[in-house]
């Protein structure tokens, strides 16, 4: 009977040590977690040989864009994907601002309708920034002539026309600075760190 007892605690005392069979309490199981994420984002934070430089890019909601109602498509398909917002404003533009800002454009055919077009309502202008945000940020677009979109990319699911494309972005990180600079004052953007930044980049 002694011996019973014994060989019974022993093999308790065994199931504790082992963790066998031991539901893991809730302070334990979070304590686990959070050792985990640490050890992830100390992985997160090692620098890789392949990061590319962060960039921003100007993406603008066209007057089309806005009327439709899907300002708040395009912010969410942005910071969604990880982009980090900079700057935000409703704006209208100027005649002035719209032929420096197409200012490759003056001399087409199409010129007058893109200028009425741009003039006929408030656009949102954006500043994004994050990895290629350029390449990405056209990639996201979709091609000048939604017809050429693909499906998935904003032009691709929201238009028809090009010359109601609802959408505008840098095709350069040099012409993005440029846009950046005609669009919105230094002191309209804001400078802050993003507490997804770890869990969006390795
Ligand atoms: P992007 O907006 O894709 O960069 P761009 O060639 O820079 O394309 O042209 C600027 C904008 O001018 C276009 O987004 C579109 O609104 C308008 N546009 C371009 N080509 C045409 C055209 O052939 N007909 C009418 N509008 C055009
Ligand atoms: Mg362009």
């Amino acid at each position: 009977m002694f011996l019973t007892r014994v060989l019974v605690l022993l093999v308790a005392r065994l199931a504790v040590v082992s963790g066998f069979g031991m539901v893991q309490p809730p302070i334990a199981a979070s304590m686990a977690a959070s050792r985990s994420a640490t050890r992830g984002a100390a992985t997160a934070r090692a620098p890789s040989a392949v990061r590319m430089a962060m960039e921003r890019t100007y993406i603008m909601i066209k007057p089309d864009g806005v009327q439709r109602g899907l300002v708040g498509e395009i912010l969410q398909r942005f910071e969604k994907r990880g982009y980090q917002l900079k700057g935000l404003k409703l704006y209208t533009a100027s005649e002035e601002l719209l032929r420096q800002h197409y200012k490759d454009l003056v001399e087409k055919k199409f010129f007058p309708d893109l200028l009425s077009y741009m003039l006929s309502g408030p656009v949102c202008c954006m500043v994004w920034e994050g990895e290629n945000a350029v390449k990405m940020g056209r990639q996201m677009l979709g091609a000048t002539n939604p017809q050429e979109s693909q499906p998935g990319t904003i032009r691709g699911d929201y238009s028809i026309v090009v010359g109601r494309n609802i959408c505008h972005g840098s095709d350069s990180p040099e012409n993005a600075e440029i846009e950046i600079g005609l669009w919105f004052d230094e002191d309209e953007l804001c400078a802050w760190e993003s507490h997804s930044k770890d869990w969006v980049y390795e």
